[in-house]
């Protein structure tokens, strides 16, 4: 097959092709280079452990040497430093340096990709409303780069060309206080900008709620806040949802929750029948105008960019989605029976390319 012929929907139709070893785009350097598959890299019709009929890569692909593991991502918070001010205020601070990082995004499939701290999606940034946060940026990599943040700051903090573009070897400090309280998200802002964000350049950052500010719903707040006993009860983890385009051209050969497709499908995420889970969920796909998020036998409540303290919306089950768009799910399998319950996206492509996952109920 000629490179390129090899288009996402040839792709696809390969990956129908039940048990054969299928052809594959191994992006280095932004080359893209065509090869043939390795003896582990092969399509099964059916999936071993829970024989429900599916395409589905076999295969693991290795955490250790992309530095980073999905199920870790789900609860890696990154609080940064605290320090306190001459006049009292609480200050925040990170370190986040920008790297090109070719990583393993599928079994024997290498993503030419960039990263913030080591990791995409990169670190999921946690501070508190109304703290004083100060993010020291360092550009390591090869291109420009910078993080805009979404969320409430001045213009000259906005992480775009002209205000917090970062040359390679450069730094700059973005300072700005957390507010509002909600699910957010980081990017890159260079241009091409799709280019600059589906490289990985992206995080999230979830800035809790002070309860002390909140007395028409305190408890809600706390139960919101890391560290506090409300809080502690709580499952809570973040999902990025992603897309990688490993041939460039301008279409996604992967979709995930969090990079790694399948991850939570072949392992999948243990949840406590007697805690209640939130979820922090971003959508930060590239090329594809929305995603989602569905969650089977069961309904949630959902919070729009998590900046309300009661529910926008109650007993969905779908949450639909375009880049940048965020919440917060809520919800608890206290009353199911346990076992294994599915979470995709329900766009079936997405899906069937590696937005699939399972919550295993114990
Ligand atoms: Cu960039």
């Amino acid at each position: 097959m000629a490179l390129t012929d090899f288009s996402r929907r040839l792709f696809l139709r390969s990956m129908a092709i039940a048990g054969s070893a299928v052809p594959f785009m191994a992006a280095r350097d932004s080359v893209a280079v065509a090869q043939s598959a390795p003896e582990d890299y092969t399509v099964h019709a059916q999936h071993p452990a829970h024989g429900q009929g599916r395409n589905i890569v076999v295969g693991e692909v290795d955490h250790a040497q992309n530095g980073f593991d999905p199920h870790g991502l789900l609860t890696e918070w990154d609080t940064g430093n605290v320090s306190i001010s001459a006049d009292g205020r609480k200050i925040r601070e990170w370190t986040i340096t920008a790297a090109d990082h070719q990583f393993e995004v599928a079994p024997g499939i290498t993503f030419a990709g960039w990263s913030y701290n080591g990791r995409v999606p990169g670190p999921t940034l946690r501070c508190t409303e109304g703290e004083r946060l100060r993010i020291k940026f360092a550009n390591g990599s090869t291109h420009p780069h910078s993080m805009h943040f979404h969320g409430i700051h001045a213009a000259r903090m906005d992480g775009v060309p002209g205000a917090g573009l970062v040359d390679p070897g450069a730094e700059f400090i973005y300072e700005f206080e957390a507010q509002p309280f909600g699910c957010h998200l980081y990017h890159c802002h260079a241009l091409p900008l799709k280019r600059h964000i589906h490289k990985g350049l992206y995080g999230s950052f979830i800035v809790d709620p002070d309860p002390a500010l909140h007395p028409e719903a305190p408890d809600n707040a706390a139960s919101r806040l890391l560290g506090s006993p409300e809080n502690a009860r709580w499952q809570e983890m973040v999902m990025v949802m992603n897309g990688f385009d490993t041939n460039f051209d301008d279409e996604n050969e992967f979709y995930a929750v969090n990079s790694i497709p399948f991850a939570y499908f072949n392992k999948p995420i243990r949840i406590e029948k007697s805690r209640p889970v939130r979820i922090y969920l971003v959508n930060m796909t590239e090329f594809d105008p929305i995603n989602s998020f569905h969650l089977h036998a069961h309904f949630f409540s959902y919070y729009d960019h998590g900046t309300t303290l009661e529910p926008t919306h109650r007993m969905i089950d779908t949450v639909m989605l375009c880049q940048a768009q965020r919440g917060i799910l809520e919800f608890s399998f206290d009353r199911h029976e346990p076992g294994i319950y599915m979470f995709h996206a329900h766009q079936s492509e997405f899906a069937e390319l590696g937005w699939m996952s399972h919550f295993e109920v114990v």
